[in-house]
């Protein structure tokens, strides 16, 4: 049966959990459209998490990648349509490093399209009554990092497997430190989850 590669990430910047994480980690072994699901966690750390998602599609040889990361402040399933060759972080991540101005990759393009239909992906999850956006930035962390580097990775190789990176809200119980910020349900997001990978297989 062919696998679906679905990663989280570590918590950070002082959070106890990271909903990424948390939703991915309750599809392991689903079956979702003739697939199943595999996760990998990624430490949220520019050196290592591309490199933790690479050794992840080397052992699973997956047929969709898809990265989820928290975006806090974000009210919507955020499907991210861009990636940029640029590191530049407000906050260490969690090895400490805090890297300015500085490429993903260097040498390599300023930036790639993810290639995933997220037009399809969002009007999936609007037609299922989840609110859904399409983002036109990952951000200049880790999140973008990962997405970079995997779009990197997949064009340097031709390969046509789909894969990008949805940017999921904070969960309610994160949100309630943070009067007005918006939240998902764990629920909601893993059948967003589900949404996307069966929309991105279609
Ligand atoms: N969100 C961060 C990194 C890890 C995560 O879940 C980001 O958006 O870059």
């Amino acid at each position: 049966m062919k696998t679906v590669l679905l990663t989280g990430f570590d918590p950070f910047d002082g959070e106890k959990v990271n909903p990424s994480w948390e939703a991915v980690k309750r599809l392991r072994g689903a079956r979702i459209a003739g697939h199943t699901v595999a996760v990998a966690r990624l430490p949220t750390e520019f050196e290592r998490a591309p490199k933790a998602l690479v050794r992840a599609m080397a052992r699973h040889r997956p047929a969709l990648v898809l990265c989820v990361g928290q975006a806090g402040g974000r009210a919507a399933i955020s499907l991210e349509r861009v990636a940029v060759n640029l590191l530049d972080a407000r906050i260490a991540d969690n090895a400490g490093a805090k890297p300015v101005d500085v490429p993903v990759i260097a040498g390599a393009p300023a930036a790639y399209f993810a290639p995933l239909p997220v037009k399809a992906m969002a009007t999936a999850l609007r037609e299922a009554g989840i609110p859904a956006e399409i983002s036109y930035t990952a951000g200049t962390f880790v999140c973008n990092a990962v997405l970079f580097a995997l779009c990197h990775h997949l064009a340097e190789r031709r390969s046509p497997v789909p894969a990008g990176f949805v940017h999921i809200p904070y969960l309610p119980a994160q949100a309630a430190g943070r009067p007005g910020a918006p939240s998902l349900d764990l629920d909601i997001v893993g059948r967003a989850l589900r949404i996307c990978i069966r929309a991105a297989l279609r």
